[in-house]
């Protein structure tokens, strides 16, 4: 969890990189419904671009229908639950061991965001000045071309931040009265990544260590 720019994806990322945990990202499945242009998608995306939360039985259905395609595996989710609504929904299907809280300034997200880039098929991000693709506009794994995103506007930005505020901080005290909130504070995700890391190789069990 954590505010829009606070690193949700590049953490993420970095996460799968060392455990075996598959990644799935709220924001990415609902920009795939809305490149396939379905009416689905058409929804989602008017939700989107004005920087407000989808309606949570749409969002709940899809996540709990990919996370039943993933059998037994264990998963990271990256931007959902993002209301006590959705969180408990996902309490009633699967119970959930770590929350992992990333508590960014909004300040820094602000500037973070109008220099973001995303290869939008694998949702890789890039940011002109914390880590470019070695080639301008072109994502490095694949050679397609980067975007940005039509909701990192800076007004788009601040009503996320203000739906952020009134939604999903909620969710913070449900999961921290579970007992399994655990909040990683900075301006700078390099500097909060080893503490995370640091964090789940005591926390996850050995069978999940040592990815690829
Ligand atoms: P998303 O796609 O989940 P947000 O708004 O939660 O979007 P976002 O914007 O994807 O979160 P992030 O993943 O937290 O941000 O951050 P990131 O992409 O890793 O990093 C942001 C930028 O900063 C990148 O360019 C990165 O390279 C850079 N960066 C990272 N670390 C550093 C650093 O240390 N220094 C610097 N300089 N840069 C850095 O959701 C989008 C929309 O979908 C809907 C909503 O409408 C939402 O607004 N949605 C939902 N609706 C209802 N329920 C849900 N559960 C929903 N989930 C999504
Ligand atoms: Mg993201």
């Amino acid at each position: 969890m954590g505010p829009p720019g606070s690193g949700k994806g590049t953490v993420s990322a970095r996460i799968t990189k060392s455990f075996v945990l598959k990644h799935l990202s709220s924001g990415d499945i609902l920009r795939c419904n809305v490149n396939a242009q379905t009416e689905l998608g058409l929804l989602l995306k008017s939700c989107i671009d004005q920087g407000q939360l989808v309606p949570d039985d749409v969002m709940s259905r899809l996540i709990l229908s990919d996370l039943r395609g993933m059998g037994q595996s264990s998963w990271l989710l990256d931007g959902f639950p993002r209301t006590v609504s959705q969180a408990e929904t996902l309490d009633d299907a699967y119970s959930v061991d770590t929350v992992i809280n990333l508590n960014v300034p909004f300040q820094t997200i602000k500037q973070r965001l109008t220099s973001r880039w995303t290869h939008l098929p694998s949702g890789r991000v890039y940011n002109i000045d914390f880590n470019p693709p070695k080639v301008p506009g072109l994502d490095d794994v694949t050679g397609e071309p980067l975007v940005q995103r039509d909701d990192d506007t800076p007004e788009t930005v601040t009503r996320r931040l203000k739906s952020y505020e009134t939604l999903t901080e909620p969710v913070l005290e449900y999961y921290r009265s579970k007992g399994v909130l655990e909040t990683f504070s900075g301006t700078e995700t390099n500097k909060i990544w080893p503490h995370v890391e640091e964090f789940l190789n005591r926390k996850l069990p050995s069978v999940h260590r040592g990815a690829a």
